[in-house]
């Protein structure tokens, strides 16, 4: 039986009229994304004819996903909020402080004592709040739920940026900061612009060496890291029918690289197999009940171009593998083209080492075409050239590839099978030489490919692939190799060539578990003890933040000009940082110390303007802050890639940053700075980012009388007394003003407990 049974029910039984109440309203038919949208409305929304790209909407998500690096950040924050229970089904997944080293069962013992503390109270408060715990092991958040929480048609949303896999069984589930986590685990509405839609029909069907990676590879190719901003990506057609439903999973995960909202497919008869599969036949035969309601309208889909912003045709049947990077995920190379582009570039052609795994790319019919290709290996008695490394996505399903003799298959290969967990994909990848930060190259199977992501070296150029084209890349050891076309020579010497992957969509024995790693919270919670040391280094309750003082901010010194992509990873690094996630003042001391200065091309070295030296980030900040001195943070375009998380916005918060101006935001990262009560600015005009100099002192104008829609006035102060006077933009609503005169959501959630 699926967990939340009756939630579920309850939701499947109100869709119906809600949908229609849509379809007369906007007198129209409906895509998916708006079906699910418009029955989600939270019960103060009044229902309208929502502008895309522009209205702020309240909606009720019906469950929440956190993993162990953002909820300790989430529920520090809902501890806050006073109530006694979440509202809402929630679950918390320990998958990312778990150090890939040696494998599995030494590394997941290593991290359960590193990280004790920080499991034993993500344990104590789920346990307090009535959220599913997933011990260490239990596997990675986004399989996890999608094997066991995701339903078609829900809404979800989840602490992390790849929550958006949940598409592959029909929800729309949103990443998002813990702040609006603990919004809706409070009870109260979580808001969202309402997106624009984009189509992508698929027609077609995969084969030979193409798997459902290539389509979001291609896709990411297409858009960009930033075309999918404030937007739904929905999926349709016979191709996309034709795949499977983990399939479709990782498409949607990967969908955040290209900054979409989320996406999305309708339910189909693969979902319906993926369900039962999982144990969960009571979901599909509810959902089979309302099946109409869980796909966009014929309509629609017969004339997509009335209906989408935008569209986007792909046949699956011409789609070439693709091999996305180095340093960004939409740098698109179709197979055929990859050994030109390597050698033209100057990327490092011999391939050092081979990583399966991921969010995205972690399930059964992922490993199972994998260990295809290792089995040709030892077959056509080919030696890897790269080593090889796995990350199985949950302890279901490595108890699952372990019964169906997969995981022998890659140890014969002299792979090394790691924990159940982000491991490498979140640089918790203790590589051996890597400080030596030699030039190098490594393909995997994982969405990011920042540079420094995986093991801190930033000479790592990283290359995002299928698994299949991992596993076969792996084995030939060179950027060069074209699965298609190309030979090898094995130890015999005798040419040989790898047959196109094949693998079982589902196992044909069936999952099987022996413990899944689940721990259900006390039924009366209230008793249950939450301890933070005093003297944590890893753990620190909040205090709140400062509220607005009510007058314009005058005198603010520039921190830093980042130059091009600062994502996430530049602001708040992840691997070894990842320990200081639940204590906001040490996490503080990776600030931005990952973006590039502008004015010296280095990174972490800063003028401090109070004397002239150059010293790392933080380290100026603590100087200003020490001084009652503000400051601001001005970047490039789509700043704050990637990560869903918050502490990219707290750390300059609790520093004293006071507002960060850029060409363009990325939308999580720009809603987390709203939550926490900063400023995020935008030029009017792009090309003032280079009015900005290196020793301004900055004022804001007309926050007296902020308003949404109106303009506000920086005046860049230059130390040779000019003056630039510029207009900047924002997307403040009237809710968020009040949040960044109260300093933050919080302080009002905190107030309304009081009152
Ligand atoms: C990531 O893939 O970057 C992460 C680590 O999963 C993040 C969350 C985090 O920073 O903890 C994400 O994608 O949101
Ligand atoms: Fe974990 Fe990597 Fe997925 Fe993020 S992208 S959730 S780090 S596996």
């Amino acid at each position: 039986m699926a967990f939340d049974i009756d939630m579920i029910k309850k939701v499947y039984q109100n869709i119906p009229s809600r949908i229609e109440a849509a379809r007369k309203q906007l007198g129209r038919p409906l895509t998916l994304a708006e079906k699910i949208l418009y029955s989600h409305l939270h019960a103060d929304q009044k229902s309208e004819n929502f502008e895309r790209g522009s209205s702020y909407v309240d909606f009720g998500p019906d469950r929440v996903a956190m993993q162990d690096a953002t909820a300790q950040m989430a529920l520090l924050q809902f501890m806050q909020a006073g109530r006694p229970k979440v509202a809402v089904p929630s679950t918390v997944h320990c998958d990312h402080l778990i150090t890939a080293k040696q494998g599995a069962k030494t590394d997941l013992k290593v991290a359960t004592t590193e990280s004790k503390e920080v499991f034993d109270f993500l344990g104590s408060v789920s346990n307090k709040y009535g959220i599913g715990f997933w011990k260490p092991g239990a596997g990675i958040i986004h399989q996890v739920v999608l094997e066991n929480y995701a339903f078609p048609g829900g809404m979800m949303i989840g602490t992390d940026s790849h929550t958006v896999n949940a598409g592959g069984l029909g929800m729309i589930a949103i990443g998002v900061g813990g702040a609006d986590a603990c919004d809706v685990m409070a009870g109260l509405p979580w808001e969202l612009k309402w997106p624009k839609l984009i189509g992508v029909k698929l027609t077609g069907n995969l084969s030979g060496w193409t798997s459902a990676k290539d389509v979001i590879l291609k896709v990411a190719g297409i858009l960009t890291v930033k075309g999918g901003t404030d937007k739904i990506i929905e999926y349709f057609g016979e191709g996309a029918q034709s795949l499977s439903c983990t399939g479709k999973g990782t498409i949607c995960n990967m969908g955040a690289e290209v900054g979409a909202t989320t996406s999305t497919f309708g339910y189909d008869e693969s979902m319906e197999r993926y369900l039962r599969a999982t144990n969960r036949a009571d979901i599909a035969d509810a959902a089979n009940k309302i099946k109409e309601h869980l796909t966009g309208d014929k309509e629609v889909y017969a004339d997509p171009k009335k209906y989408f912003d935008e569209l986007i045709e792909i046949n699956l049947s011409e789609l070439e593998p693709h091999v996305n990077g180095p340093f960004t995920p939409d740098l698109a190379t179709p197979i055929s083209q990859l050994k030109a582009a390597a050698e033209k570039n100057g990327w490092p052609l011999k391939i050092q080492a081979g990583l399966i795994g991921s969010c995205t790319n972690s399930s059964y019919e992922d490993i199972s075409r994998a260990v295809s290709l290792a089995k040709q290996a030892l077959e056509k008695g080919l030696k890897p050239k790269s080593p090889y490394m796995i990350n199985p996505g949950s302890e279901q399903i490595r108890y699952t590839i372990e019964r169906d003799g997969f995981l022998k298959v890659f140890e014969q290969l002299g792979a090394t099978v790691f924990t159940n967990a982000c491991g490498p994909c979140i640089g918790m990848w203790d590589r051996k030489d890597s400080e030596k930060k030699e030039k190098n190259t490594i393909v995997h199977s994982f969405n990011r490919n920042f540079a420094k992501r995986a093991d801190g070296n930033p000479n790592t150029y990283a290359f995002v692939t299928s698994p299949e084209m991992v596993a076969a890349l792996a084995i030939a050891g060179a950027l060069t190799f074209n699965p298609l076309t190309d030979y090898l020579t094995n130890e015999k010497g005798e040419k040989v060539k790898l047959d196109p992957p094949a693998g079982d969509e589902l196992p044909k024995k069936g999952f099987a578990v022996e413990d899944a790693g689940y721990q259900a919270p006390a039924a009366d919670g209230s008793k249950v003890e939450v301890l933070v040391d005093k003297a944590s280094k890893r753990l620190q309750l909040l205090d709140p933040f400062a509220a607005w003082e009510g007058v314009d901010l005058k005198g603010l010194k520039l921190l830093i000009k980042a130059k091009g992509k600062c994502t996430t990873d530049h602001i708040s690094m992840a691997g070894p940082w990842l320990k200081f996630r639940g204590h906001l003042d040490n996490i503080s001391n990776n600030m931005l110390i990952g973006a590039v200065n502008a004015f010296n091309e280095k990174t972490d070295s800063v003028k401090n303007q109070l004397t002239g030296n150059y010293d790392s980030v933080p380290v100026v900040q603590r100087a200003y802050k020490a001084a009652g001195i503000g400051s601001i943070v001005v970047g490039d375009e789509n700043y704050g890639e990637g990560s869903s998380r918050e502490h990219a916005a707290m750390e300059p918060r609790h520093l004293g940053v006071r507002a960060v101006l850029v060409k363009s935001f990325a939308r999580i990262h720009e809603t987390n700075l709203k939550k926490q009560g900063m400023l995020g600015l935008t030029f009017a005009n792009k090309a003032d980012y280079d009015k900005i100099q290196e020793n301004d002192v900055i004022d804001i104008i007309g926050l007296t009388s902020f308003a949404p829609g109106k303009q506000l006035t920086v005046v860049l102060n230059h130390d040779n007394g000019s003056k630039d006077e510029i207009k900047v933009n924002h997307s403040y609503n009237a809710q968020q003003i009040e949040w960044f005169k109260a300093g933050g959501a919080l302080n009002i959630i905190r107030a309304g407990v009081k009152a």
